[in-house]
């Protein structure tokens, strides 16, 4: 790991946000890519602070801290990752399932798609089957995209698309999941079109998707 990127993954560990705003807005000033320093630096540092609660040495205070270090790290990086113009590919309508106020992995993905040209409905975090309902009854949605990192939400990706078979909008929209505890398996089991495990595999099955 290259030391600005080293100086990044301590910062959002530690929490530093300040130092985060400043090691990321100097590693673009160097040259260095706004995707190696999420996917080396960024990314990488959430895990860590992930393997340090689970170990005890974390609370949920220092989770809150890392993620909003994690997020003003990403702020900066926006606009870099999104800078195509490309026509819209189609829309989606991203949210963190009911339940779960875990937003990084969503907000990712979200911009990755955006960047891929898709128009993006961000609906936000801890969304109930209803308002996704809602999204998609007075919006044109190709895609309703639900994120969840707890295994005891996961469930409500299930209950949102039987929601939406309900609401007779089933056929009318694909359905894509991912999050931590997600796997290509359980989207079969609940009936989803597709399952990313990372943000810019997202975007591919997004692309497939629509274009199926
Ligand atoms: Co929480 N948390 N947390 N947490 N947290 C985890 C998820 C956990 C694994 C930590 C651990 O024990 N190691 C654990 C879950 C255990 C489980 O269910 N198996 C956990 C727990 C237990 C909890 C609480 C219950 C703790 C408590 O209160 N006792 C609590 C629950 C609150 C709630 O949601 N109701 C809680 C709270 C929080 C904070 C609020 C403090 C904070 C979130 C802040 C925020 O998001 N605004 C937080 C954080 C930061 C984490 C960890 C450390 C980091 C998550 C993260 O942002 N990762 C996490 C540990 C870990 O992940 N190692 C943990 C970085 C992000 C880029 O990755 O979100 O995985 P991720 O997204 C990836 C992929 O998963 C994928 O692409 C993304 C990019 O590549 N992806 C998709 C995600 N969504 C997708 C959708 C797609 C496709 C791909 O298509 C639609």
């Amino acid at each position: 790991m290259n030391s600005i990127v080293q100086k990044i993954f301590n910062g959002v560990v530690d929490g530093d946000t300040p130092g985060v705003q400043e090691s990321v807005n100097e590693a673009i000033q160097t040259g260095l890519e706004a995707a190696a320093i999420l996917n080396e630096g960024l990314i990488p540092a959430m895990a860590e602070v992930g393997r340090r609660f689970e170990e005890g040495e974390y609370f949920v205070p220092e989770m809150l801290i890392s993620a909003r270090a994690m997020k003003t790290g990403m702020a900066i990086l926006q606009p870099l990752l999104v800078q195509n113009n490309i026509k819209a590919a189609g829309t989606v309508v991203i949210g963190t399932v009911k339940g779960d106020l875990h937003d990084i992995g969503k907000n990712l993905v979200s911009l990755m798609l955006e960047g891929a040209g898709f128009k993006v409905i961000d609906a936000g975090a801890d969304i109930p089957a209803e308002r996704f309902v809602e999204i998609v009854n007075t919006n044109q949605v190709d895609i309703v995209a639900m994120s969840a990192l707890l295994t005891t939400t996961m469930t409500n990706m299930k209950a949102t698309i039987e929601a939406l078979e309900t609401a007779g909008l089933r056929k009318k929209v694909k359905v894509m999941i991912g999050g931590a505890p997600v796997t290509e398996s359980y989207a079969q089991q609940i009936g989803a079109d597709g399952y990313a495990a990372d943000a810019s595999r997202a975007v591919a099955v997004a692309r497939q998707l629509v274009s199926a």
